[in-house]
């Protein structure tokens, strides 16, 4: 049975948590393969007479759904403070945790992976990122610099303090002289990572061999993306980027599946565009009335706000060419359109289906960086719907002109559209094919 990836088409937050919810009682394992808890998800449940829902930062969307086994691979980088207190939370509701597996080979957000974030945005002042915090991009760092700590240093005390001291004297160098900030004591931090240990153990596994072993079997396989294709670190909008591969590329490296037994990728795109943190986004809206039908009518209506940190998200119309990238980028087999239900009420529906640059038409995204920057959107203008589709849960309880702008984006967007989502819960879906 092949492997399946799900993966984010624009600048996050598409709906990737639900959508891995929706396909999780049909799969066997998901693999949370990249990012960290820079990531937010949420998921609804609806139970009939409630509807439950959960905020996940750094465990698999798979952990919601009983049966099926969650998995934090090798491309993770942990908290592990937050995965304890994430684990506690959801036992906290009921929810079955026991199952989770984490890599013994993913990497480990130390104290100063944080500090060196942190600082590091004041320091950049206007030319920071607009980063979650987390000490995401530090610990990627340490693991390209070969001086990161892995979750199976924490099982050898004498390696791990080896491995501590090495780092620390770099850092030190860093933390001292560049941030003017204390250096951190190998001692605190030996201790404060060995203090999650004996309870992290029963489930550090190899997980590759794990995913491998469930494949051989015939057991299905989703592999989740954390952030998305215009974050990634070689595909995204670099320097505007997280620091890791949230394309399906990432789903092999950071879970140890071969590219040979990935079969599909399913792309999810929203219906209209957002972005949190800094850098370029051609079709963003700088309106603040929601009565203008534009930015903030999405952000309200959408209510994009971060799951993380609470920013408020960027927001834009739906950008046809980078929903082509994305499948050319991913290969992506299907896409899941979400969120269509936050369009009705607009007369008309704007559209980029290329951009314009300094005067010259690009149909497909420029390659350099300061060419992306000037590009403003050339839109194609599609016909609005003023029905509530919320309750539409076939492709014909859809009105006309709502059906018209899935086919008409899907013609642009380089693969089908195979799932629409009308609300947030994971019955509002529509399935196509
Ligand atoms: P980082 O912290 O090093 O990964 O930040 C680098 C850039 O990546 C962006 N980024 C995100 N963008 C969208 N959603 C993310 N997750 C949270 C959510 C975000 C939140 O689901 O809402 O709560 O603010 C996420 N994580 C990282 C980030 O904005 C930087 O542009
Ligand atoms: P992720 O990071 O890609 O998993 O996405 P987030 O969870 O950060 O953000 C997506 C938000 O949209 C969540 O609040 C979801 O509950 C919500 N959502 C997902 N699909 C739909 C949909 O089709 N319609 C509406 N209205 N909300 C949706
Ligand atoms: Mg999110």
């Amino acid at each position: 049975m092949p492997a399946t990836a799900i993966i984010g088409a624009q600048w996050g937050d598409e709906g990737k948590g639900k959508a891995t919810d929706l396909l999780g009682s049909s799969v066997d394992y998901v693999v949370k393969f990249n990012g960290g808890n820079n990531a937010g998800h949420t998921v609804v449940i609806d139970t009939g007479e409630t509807q439950e829902k959960y905020a996940l930062h750094l465990l698999p969307s798979g952990i919601l759904t009983p049966g099926c086994t969650p998995v934090i691979g090798n491309g993770v980088v942990v908290d592990l403070a937050v995965l304890f207190e994430e684990i506690d939370g959801l036992e906290a509701r009921g929810v079955d945790t026991s199952s989770l597996r984490v890599s013994a080979s993913a990497h480990v957000i130390a104290d100063y992976n944080r500090t060196v974030d942190k600082v590091t945005e004041r320091f950049l002042g206007s030319r920071r990122l607009g980063t979650t915090g987390r000490g995401i991009g530090p610990t990627y760092a340490d693991k390209i610099n070969r001086i990161g700590i892995r979750v199976q240093d924490l099982f050898d005390e004498g390696i791990l303090r080896q491995k501590v001291e090495g780092v620390l004297d770099l850092k030190a160098q860093i933390l001292t002289k560049v941030y003017n900030r204390r250096a951190p004591e190998v001692e605190q931090t030996v201790e404060e990572l060995l203090a999650f240990a004996d309870r992290l153990a029963p489930m550090v596994c190899d997980t590759g061999l794990l995913l491998n072993q469930a494949l051989d079997r015939g057991e299905r396989v989703l592999l989740e993306a954390g952030q998305a294709t215009l974050l990634d670190i070689d595909h995204g909008t670099y320097p505007f980027v997280t620091s890791s591969s949230a394309t399906s590329g990432g789903a092999c490296t950071g879970s140890g599946i071969p590219p040979t037994r990935l079969e599909q990728v399913i792309g999810i795109v929203k219906a209209y565009t957002t972005r949190v943190g800094e850098g370029p986004f051609p079709t963003e809206l700088f309106d603040t009335d929601p009565e203008e039908k534009g930015g903030e009518f999405l952000r309200t209506t959408g209510a994009e706000f971060g799951v993380t940190t609470g920013r408020p998200r960027r927001c834009g119309w739906y950008d046809a060419v980078i929903a082509r990238y994305a499948a050319r980028v991913n290969g992506v087999t299907d896409f899941v359109l979400t969120k269509l239900d936050v369009l009705t009420g607009l007369a008309e529906v704007p559209v980029c289906v290329a951009y314009d640059v300094d005067g010259v038409r690009h149909d497909e995204m420029p390659v350099n960086q300061s060419d992306f920057h000037h590009a403003t959107p050339v839109y194609e203008m599609l016909p609005g719907w003023s029905e509530d589709i919320s309750r539409a849960r076939t492709w014909d309880d859809l009105p006309a002109n709502a059906k018209s702008y899935v086919e008409t984006v899907e013609a642009m967007s380089g693969a089908r559209i195979s799932v629409v989502g009308v609300g947030p819960s994971r019955a509002a879906s529509i399935v196509r094919h």
